[in-house]
């Protein structure tokens, strides 16, 4: 199936405010290409999605904030993130992807650019796998610094994660609500197994976004709301929310960002539960130092 050439170009005004302050807390920039180049190692060449769009994006939809995570398709160069934040004034700090080999003088670098937290993706169309070992290897480093790891990996892998995620000394982020099966239904052991990981685990942090990703039915992706309330009613105080902006890798369908921004209140239906899914959580793990 034909992926797109860019972005959603129009999208429509949400009718939902968010709260002054709000993050949008999992989008990316890509290239531009011709400045930036796209990583030898990548498995799929996106369009450019370059800083100036993204920031448009923040403003058209209200938001004041962006935590921009380093994408697969630019491997461990994350020039093109961190030039997006010394360029934001402050209002986009950033999550690396990082060699196992990294010192501790390149990572303070990152951090004094805005660089809060290193990326480890087990999903094997987006990279080649890359063993536990080397991967907490990479957390033990950047812990001193108080960054946190961001962990994708889609919900057949849990048990086999689980291990892993228990052994990370470091807070943790699950993006994308680790991609739930939902033509299961919220009552499945799968999903009931998911909760209780983050009941007896404290430091885990999940990001409920990417309905366009985990849907089976399209826009407005109605059969994610279960799901992402469920978490956010249940851990209010350790949940994200982000646009998932420019949406590499959909085949079905482009999303408009003004839909998936009018599911917030679908996910957390109170202003309180908004204020922490999109001020109080976020500005906790990206801002506070
Ligand atoms: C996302 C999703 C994807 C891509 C990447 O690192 C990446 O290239 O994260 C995806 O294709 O699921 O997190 O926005």
């Amino acid at each position: 199936m034909a992926d797109f050439d860019s972005y959603c170009l129009n999208p429509s005004k949400p009718k939902f405010t968010p709260p002054p302050g709000a993050v949008d807390a999992h989008c990316h920039v890509f290239g531009p290409q011709a400045k930036f180049p796209f990583a030898p190692e990548r498995k799929y060449t996106p369009y450019d999605a370059p800083k100036e769009a993204l920031f448009k994006l923040r403003d058209f939809l209200g938001f004041s904030r962006n935590v921009i995570v380093q994408a697969s398709c630019h491997g461990t160069d994350n020039t093109a993130t961190i030039d997006a934040m010394v360029i934001s004034n402050g209002k986009a700090r950033g999550v690396a992807v990082v060699k196992a080999s990294i010192d501790v003088g390149e990572l303070k670098e990152m951090d004094k650019a805005g660089m809060r937290g290193v990326r480890f993706n087990f999903l094997p169309r987006l990279v080649d796998a890359t063993p536990h070992e080397v991967f907490l290897g990479v957390a033990r480093k950047i812990e001193p610094l108080g960054w946190h790891t961001v962990v994708y990996f889609e919900a057949p892998s849990l048990p086999t994660i689980t291990p892993f995620l228990k052994a990370l000394p470091t807070t943790i982020v699950l993006d994308h609500m680790s991609i739930p099966d939902v033509s299961k239904g919220v009552d499945h052991a799968d999903f009931q197994a998911y909760l209780k990981l983050l009941d007896e685990n404290k430091k885990i942090y999940v990001k409920v976004t990417g309905p366009e990703r985990i849907s089976k039915k399209g826009p407005p992706y109605d059969d994610v709301v279960p799901y992402a309330r469920a978490i956010a009613e249940r851990f209010p105080d350790r949940i994200l929310w982000g646009t998932d902006w420019p949406h590499p890798n959909m085949t079905t369908h482009m999303p408009d960002d003004g839909v998936l921004t009018d599911m917030i209140p679908k996910f957390a239906p109170t202003a309180e539960l908004q204020r922490k899914l999109l001020v109080d959580n976020p500005m906790r793990l990206y801002w506070s130092n």
